[in-house]
């Protein structure tokens, strides 16, 4: 017994001596394992007589679980203080200043997105997302367009060749689904923008098969044209920062609105460049129209009782004629050397650039 008593302090100081997981296992092993010290007790056990035996074997698994726990709360400690050393030496200090040399930029298509949610954010508009993979019907038949429309051709419409539950998926052509699923889904009055990409099946210089639209919604009882014309305008002029910029509504065709405008900012496009501003001349930026009555039939709400405008534009248009990228085609190139020439510092902040709407 006075054996048991020295073998025990012995192990114990070991365990509590073990300094890190595999030190422990040795220790384990040396006293647990096949040729370990405990065991080599338990296997003396047979050359007892029977009472001997009794109280050894007592003795001995007493021995054996005292030192099983012993080295399971070491594991247990070593595990937590190794954790503790990983976290105080992976420890960063998020203060420190943005190293400029290894700075990264903010992409003009995300820096464009985010000016447009900024300025319609200030007239109290609320961005609504959608998915990209778009049942035909939020895509097209919801929003007037007819099986047998051009529209869906001249969409070059990339289809999907699994079905939904029976229904053909297409990648949206525009992000108007989102506004079709936001009328089903909530009260007038609505006020929404829909930044996001969009997908058509057309590719050369100055288009891409995927591109980024905003578009916008507003319905209410007494929404009207007017409403349409300030909200637009306020936007141009917000978005290239020119107080008195022209801008002109010309009258046009979309299945989806009824009447459907056009809208222009004038421009000059004397010596060869093109200058955003008064001007001789005019440059197409936006879609526009009053909600057809149909469309708001078609998503459950009452075009006897309410009235909306919605609008679209193509991100990628804004970003080159803000900021004079030439090649749309650059956009997705990923080349880090032209990022660093167009891009953005990330911790601009978008801003109206010092004005305030309305
Ligand atoms: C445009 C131009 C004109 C439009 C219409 C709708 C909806 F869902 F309310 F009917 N959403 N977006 C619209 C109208 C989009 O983009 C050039």
């Amino acid at each position: 017994m006075q054996d048991l008593e020295a073998l025990k302090s012995e192990l114990t100081a070991a365990i509590d001596g073990a300094g890190d997981l595999d030190a422990l296992e040795a220790v384990r092993v040396a006293a647990l394992g096949r040729k370990g010290s405990v065991t080599g007790l338990m296997k003396t056990l047979g050359q007892l007589d029977a009472d001997e035996r009794k109280a050894a074997g007592r003795a001995f698994n007493a021995l054996k679980d005292e030192i099983a726990e012993a080295l399971e709360a070491r594991r247990t400690a070593l595990s937590a203080s190794g954790l503790d050393a990983r976290l105080a030496e992976e420890k960063i200090d998020v203060t420190l200043p943005v190293r400029p040399e290894r700075r990264g930029c903010v992409h003009p298509i995300s820096q464009t997105i985010d000016e447009v949610i900024a300025i319609f954010g200030e007239m109290g508009f609320t961005v609504a997302e959608g998915p990209d993979i778009e049942e035909d019907w939020y895509n097209f038949t919801a929003l007037n367009i007819p099986q047998d429309h051009p529209a869906r051709q001249e969409h070059d419409t990339f289809y999907i060749n699994a079905e939904k539950e029976g229904r053909r998926m297409v990648l949206r052509t525009h992000t108007s689904p989102v506004q079709i699923r936001t009328m089903q889904s909530q009260k007038p009055p609505i006020r929404i923008i829909v930044p996001g990409r969009t997908y058509r099946s057309d590719h050369d210089a100055t288009h891409s098969p995927m591109f980024h639209q905003v578009e916008g919604l507003v319905v209410d009882e007494t929404s009207h044209m007017g409403h349409l014309k300030g909200c637009l305008m306020e936007f141009c002029r917000a978005f290239f920062g020119i107080d008195d910029l022209p801008v002109r509504f010309r009258p046009s065709y979309f299945p989806f609105t009824e009447p459907s405008a056009e809208v222009d900012i004038g421009c000059t496009r004397e010596g060869g460049g093109l200058k955003i501003g008064a001007g001789d001349d005019w440059l197409e930026i936006l879609g526009s129209g009053m909600v057809n009555p149909a469309v708001l039939e078609n998503c459950g709400i009452d075009s006897a009782k309410y009235q909306g405008f919605a609008f679209g534009m193509g991100v990628e248009r804004l970003a080159m004629l803000k900021y004079g990228i030439p090649d749309l085609r650059t956009f997705y190139d990923s080349d880090i050397r032209w990022l660093k020439h167009f891009g953005f510092a990330p911790l601009d902040v978008p801003s109206l650039l010092g004005r305030t709407v309305g």
